[in-house]
This record gives structure tokens, C-alpha cells and sequence, in this order.
């Protein structure tokens, strides 16, 4: 499929394979060396797609490059990561966005590309948080947080899906049964509500509440219905009694249906949000029985069928997206989990039971044809969501898959009891799939969607848009009100602005930041000595530290980012005098000799 690194591996191959493998089997070599060279992208040289992972309990989003599965960056979006100055402080933005919105933890499962025309636009990514009932975007052109927001009357908001085409709304499942209502603990008060969300606000605008769960969600394409899975029927409150029916199902919601009972006031506005109670008003949701606890659901690029994977039992069943009839239910494998698409027709269903990956044409399930079990692969170990570059849009790429697996067993270097999750990538482009590379990653990715680059090629932001809060240049200063002192403070390559403050014993300090840089990347972070505080603020970035001054004596604050040659010189002092003790209120006191200007040089 690559062929422009070739040249580059008929250097690296032959001494990856005569020093480190050795045991390697001369026909196999070749086939290894082949697979290097799929994945080898060049130091400098930029990788074809955009890999978002969730990251499960680790609460945010990791950022990967495919093929070479080269780790790029972090998105922390509901747990504070005080390294990269993420919500890990009273004055920032992000914390009381976080704060403001529930626990300072979260269980990231479903990351969501929106989409425009059918294919992915690279304006913003959403994702659930299962703990804690939230939703929240990340803006694409700074990779950052841009909202969170709770969701009324849910629990464990598992599934999460865009409305399509237009993606005017985020829709989030919840997959844990609760009275919502009265607030009791009876479980035939139980319900579960399927939310639909404002994409950009995250504003819940309605819900749809039912008796039973809802897993995973999928949207049909043609704005009327959105699809989940349900595999607690039974409204069981027991594993036993959640699989006591031989059959579950697929629920449809007629989302046209659903606006215009709610504009009718046929809701009823439960904590804020109208509600439409399926069991009082029926017709919104459609069950489509499906063989017991079914998990995955998709629907194909097309948007003709949804396919809901058994889980418990080795099938997946294909359903009609417009009737809603089932069409067929091929056997896959045994604990088929999630399925994604290529370009040529190709379902790529994930087995946890049989640790593989198998490949199955849709036309010849749908028409019985037994041949259409085409390939399966080994992976490894106990894979959960599989996902194919563009399989979420109507024009999936077809040639890179990725196997989201939940053990690495011996894959990796031990590292203790616990090893990492494992990603494998697969060459999906020929006939036969190729396992082509295995790449660890942080607890725990669910799901992942790929996107290339191309599309967020211009669209990535070189800067941030500085705030109207934002202090300018020259206009630092110190604001003294009682017991509490704002600093209104630069930074630019090598030098914060004022390069100290006096302060007393106690104080609550604010430290407005802003980075006046121009350039990307010349990231200055702001260290307070034994205070607990580290900001990261990128260009054209303003943020806030608060805190309460120690004990008296001087505290130097530094940089924590390597921004130039003297980025060690770049600090400053906290002054803390003692009770009674003056302070002044001019920039840098004591800074320099009498008389002699504080002189800064910026480049
Ligand atoms: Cu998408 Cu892990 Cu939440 Cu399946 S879930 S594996
Ligand atoms: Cu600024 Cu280091
Ligand atoms: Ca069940």
C-alpha cells in the first residue's frame, strides 16, 4: 500500500532482523519487513491519519498517529492533569468548567467526529463520560476542551452518537435504570433515558425515557431514526436477571416523531429537560427483537442497515434501518462485540471470546450466500471495539482498521502486575487483513475513530485567539483589594512580567497569566515554589492560578516548559513579608538596583 518509505527500510530492515530477530523464520522476515515498512513514517515526516483513543478511566482522549502509532498528545477532559496545567487549580477556567459540571473524574468511552455531507468536518470531537452522566466537546482547531456539560436524568451515559446528517444534535444512552422522577429506590420506578444534546451548547434539549437500558448508539443517516441497543429488557437488577430472555433488542427512535411531540407539549419537564415517557406515549421507540444482550451497534455507511452485534450469542443481526425488519443474522464468532466498514461492501466484526477480528460481506449475509465469511485474524488478546478509518461516515477509507484489544498479556516489556491495553493496526486495504503493528496506550481506550489529516490540515490553530481578559504588554500591574491580590502577568520567551509581587502571610493571590507569544508551541508553564500550582499556557493563552500565600519568605516561580536558552532564567519572586510588614505595590520591588529600569529582551 506504501510504497514512498521503501527505501528507507531496505536499510533499517535487514538490521532490525539480524540483531534483534533473529528466531525469525526466513519466509516470515519477508512479511515482517513488509509490515515495517507499512507503518515506518520517517522522524519529520507527518503520519496519514489522526488517531483519537479514548481513554476509559484515564478520563480524556489520547491522540495518536496512524501508521506509524506514534503517541502525539493528551486531551485531559474530565480529570484534572496537573502537568499539563489541566484543571488543577482553583483560578483556571478548565477546573471550574470541570468543577461545575460533577466529579473531578470520568470514564471516557465513545469519541464522535463531527460530520458534515456525510463526512467528517474536523470542527469537534464529543465524549461520554459513563461515570458521571456528561458529554463533552473538544474544539478541533486547538485540541481543547471547549465544553462540558451534565446531563439531567441519566445514569451511566454509555452510547454516544451524532445525529445524522446534520449533526444538530449529540445523542447520549443511558445504560443505568433509576427513578429519575420521584427519586425512589423501587425498580418499577426504574427507567433510562436516551438524551439529545445541543452539539455545540451540549444544552440537553430533550429526552426519551424507557423501561429497561440502552448500551451503544449509532445514527441512521437520513435524520429519522437513531439506533441503541438494549440489553437489559428485563429491567434486571441482577446478572442473572438481566439475561434471563432469550431475546433483547435494538430500540429505534423516531427523532422527527419525538421533536414534534415535544413541540406539541406532550413532555413532561422532569429537572429541567422535557421528558417523553415511552411507556405513556408509545410509538418514539421501536424494540426490534435481537438474540439476548446484544453490545455494538452500527449502521453501515449507507445508512440502509444497523447492525447489532450478539455478544452472547456468536451473530450478528442485520436490521433494515427503514423498515426496521430484520434481514438476516450471520454467525461471525463467539462474542461478537462491534463491527466497522470499508469501501468495498466489508463488515470487520470484533470477537472478545476468540480474540479476532473477522471479515464478512454484508450483500452475501443478507442474501445467504455461505461464502460470505471472507477472513478473520488473529489479535491480541480479548479485543472490544474495532474501528475502521471513516467507518462512521458515508466514505469509509478502507484501508486501516484498528483492534482496540483489552489484554496485551506477553506483547509488551512486563511492567508489574498490571500491563497496558494494546492496540493493533491492521491492513484492511487486500483481500487477506494483515496485523502490521501493536502499540500500547494508557488505561483504558474503548473506541477510536480515525481521521486523516487532510482534513484537519488548515483547519488546526496555530495560536490562541488572545482573550479580552488578556493582559497586554506593558499593561501589567498588581491590584491590592484587602487580603486579596491580583497580578496581572506576561509572559514572553524569556521572562515573566513583573518579575516579583509582594504579598502577606495568607493572602489569597490570583496570577492572571496570558502568553503573549505569536509563535506556536513556545508553551510557558508558571511553577509556584511549594504551592502546588503549575499553569501551562500556550500562545495567545490567558489563564488563572489562585492560591493562598504561605508562610513568609521568597518564593520563586519558574518556567516549566524548555522555551529558549534561558529558560532557566526565566522565574521570578513571590515576596511574602511578614504581618505588619509594607508591601509595595510597584512592579518587580527590590528587583534591581535603585534607579536602573528593568530592561527585557524578548528574543
Ligand atoms: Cu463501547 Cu467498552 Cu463502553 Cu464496547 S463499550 S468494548
Ligand atoms: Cu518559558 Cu521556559
Ligand atoms: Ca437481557
Amino acid at each position: 500500500m506504501k510504497t514512498k518509505y521503501f527505501f528507507a527500510l531496505i536499510i533499517a530492515a535487514p538490521l532490525a532482523f539480524t540483531a534483534c530477530n533473529s528466531e525469525v523464520p526466513k519466509e516470515k522476515a519477508a512479511a515482517v519487513a513488509s509490515a515495517a515498512q507499512q507503518v515506518y513514517v520517517p522522524p519529520g515526516k507527518l503520519d496519514d491519519y489522526y488517531a483519537f483513543l479514548s481513554g476509559g478511566q484515564s478520563g480524556g482522549v489520547f491522540v495518536y498517529g496512524i501508521p506509524s502509532c506514534r503517541y502525539i498528545r493528551e486531551i485531559p477532559i474530565f480529570e484534572p492533569r496537573a502537568g499539563l496545567g489541566y484543571a488543577n487549580n482553583l483560578g483556571t477556567e478548565s477546573y471550574k468548567r470541570l468543577r461545575d459540571s460533577g466529579p473531578i473524574w470520568g470514564d471516557t468511552h465513545h469519541p464522535v467526529l463531527s460530520q458534515t455531507d456525510g463526512k467528517y468536518d474536523g470542527k469537534n470531537l464529543w465524549i461520554n463520560d459513563k461515570a458521571n452522566g456528561r458529554v463533552a466537546r473538544v474544539d478541533l482547531h486547538t485540541f481543547d476542551v471547549a465544553e462540558i456539560k451534565r446531563v439531567p436524568n441519566i445514569q451511566g451515559a454509555h452510547g454516544l452518537a451524532a445525529y445524522l446528517p446534520s449533526c444538530k444534535y449529540v445523542f447520549v444512552n443511558g445504560e443505568l435504570e433509576h427513578d429519575f422522577e420521584k427519586n425512589t429506590t423501587d425498580p418499577a420506578n426504574y427507567r433510562s433515558v436516551i438524551a439529545f444534546l445541543d452539539g455545540q451548547t451540549l444544552e440537553t434539549k430533550f429526552e426519551v425515557s424507557f423501561v429497561g437500558n440502552a448500551d451503544i448508539a449509532s445514527s441512521g443517516k437520513d435524520g429519522k431514526y437513531v439506533f441503541v441497543t438494549m440489553y437489559n429488557t428485563e429491567n434486571g437488577q441482577s446478572s442473572e436477571g438481566m439475561i434471563e430472555r432469550d431475546r433483547d433488542a435494538v430500540g429505534a427512535i423516531d427523532v422527527p416523531l419525538a421533536e414534534k411531540l415535544v413541540a406539541e407539549g406532550k413532555a413532561t419537564v422532569i429537572n429541567g429537560v422535557p421528558v417523553i415517557d415511552e411507556t405513556k406515549i408509545p410509538g418514539v421507540l421501536t424494540r426490534i427483537p435481537v438474540p439476548k444482550n446484544p453490545h455494538g451497534c452500527n449502521v453501515t455507511p449507507d445508512g440502509k442497515y444497523v447492525l447489532a452485534s450478539g455478544k452472547l450469542s456468536p451473530t450478528v443481526t442485520i436490521i433494515d434501518a427503514h423498515t426496521l425488519k430484520v434481514v438476516a443474522e450471520p454467525e461471525v464468532g463467539l462474542g461478537p462485540l462491534h463491527s466497522t466498514f470499508d469501501n468495498r461492501g466489508n463488515v470487520y466484526t470484533s470477537l472478545f471470546v476468540d480474540s479476532q477480528i473477522v471479515k464478512w460481506n454484508l450483500e452475501k449475509a443478507i442474501k445467504g450466500d455461505p461464502s460470505y465469511l471472507v477472513d478473520r485474524v488473529d489479535v491480541h488478546y480479548n479485543v472490544g471495539h474495532t474501528k475502521a478509518a471513516g467507518a462512521d461516515t458515508s466514505y469509509p477509507s478502507g484501508d486501516w482498521l484498528i483492534s482496540l484489544n483489552k489484554l496485551s498479556k506477553g506483547m509488551f516489556l512486563p511492567v508489574g502486575p498490571a500491563m497496558p491495553e494494546s492496540q493493533e493496526l491492521i491492513d484492511i486495504s487486500g483481500d487477506k487483513m494483515k496485523v502490521v503493528a501493536a502499540f500500547p496506550s494508557p488505561p483504558e481506550p474503548h473506541d477510536a475513530v480515525m481521521v486523516s489529516r487532510q482534513v484537519l490540515a488548515d483547519k488546526v490553530a496555530q495560536t490562541y485567539q488572545l482573550p479580552a481578559k488578556a493582559t497586554k504588554l506593558g499593561e501589567e500591574k498588581v491590584v491590592r483589594n484587602g487580603k486579596k491580590l491580583e497580578v496581572f502577568m506576561t509572559c514572553i520567551r524569556s521572562k515573566f512580567i513583573p518579575e516579583s509581587f509582594e504579598v502577606h502571610q495568607g493572602d489569597e493571590v490570583t496570577i492572571h497569566l496570558t502568553n503573549v507569544e505569536t509563535v506556536r508551541d513556545m508553551t510557558h508553564g508558571l511553577a509556584i515554589a511549594n504551592h502546588g500550582i503549575n499553569l501551562a499556557c500556550d500562545p495567545g493563552q490567558s489563564q488563572d492560578a489562585t492560591f493562598t500565600a504561605g508562610k513568609p519568605g521568597t518564593y520563586w516561580y519558574y518556567c516549566t516548559w524548555f522555551c529558549s536558552a534561558l529558560h532557566l532564567e526565566m522565574r521570578g519572586r513571590m515576596l511574602v513579608k511578614n504581618d505588619g510588614e509594607p508591601v509595595s505595590d510597584s512592579l518587580n520591588p527590590g528587583a534591581v538596583p535603585a534607579n536602573v529600569e528593568p530592561k527585557a529582551s524578548y528574543e
